[in-house]
């Protein structure tokens, strides 16, 4: 399960934290997550166990504003997000940025990371729109390797 730290204009069709996870690329203004202009904008992955995370691949939107994902810092372990900057799960990495239109940004952990949650935030200190077309996890679960949806 996705959810975000808010969904833009609150048209859950058009920019939900769902639309990170739905397989689906868009290459328009809709169709992918994005946030309000949040203090700490982030993205959660919930998965149903504990996984150890060793990548993220994350599809960046490809129409527009792709500069907007910089200073994201990737977060794993068994606290959910709330509001403000996640403290106490273990950072997988850090990713300075900017990203370019359309990319796929790959980030693999500095060290694989358990938990059942990966949060995708943003961490510089003035609100940002968070945009992501798509992401997925690849990680452990046991000692099975797999691409890892949730
Ligand atoms: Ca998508």
């Amino acid at each position: 399960m996705a959810t975000g730290s808010s969904v833009y204009l609150d048209r859950i069709d058009d920019w939900d934290a769902g639309h990170a996870i739905d397989g689906l690329i868009s290459e328009q203004s809709i169709g992918f997550f994005c946030t309000k202009h949040d203090l700490y904008a982030w993205l959660q992955l919930e998965f149903s166990t504990t996984l150890t995370v060793e990548h993220l691949s994350i599809v960046m939107r490809s129409d527009c504003c792709a500069e907007r994902f910089s200073n994201v810092g990737i977060y794993v372990g068994n606290q959910p997000a709330t509001y403000g900057k996640v403290s106490r799960n273990q950072r997988c990495t850090y990713y300075e940025g900017p990203a370019q239109l359309g990319e796929t940004v790959e980030l693999g952990c500095d060290t694989p990371v358990s938990g059942q949650y990966v949060i995708i935030q943003i961490v510089h200190l003035y609100s940002e729109h968070m945009q992501v077309n798509e992401v997925s996890v690849c990680g452990y679960e046991g000692r099975y390797i797999a691409l890892l949806s949730t």
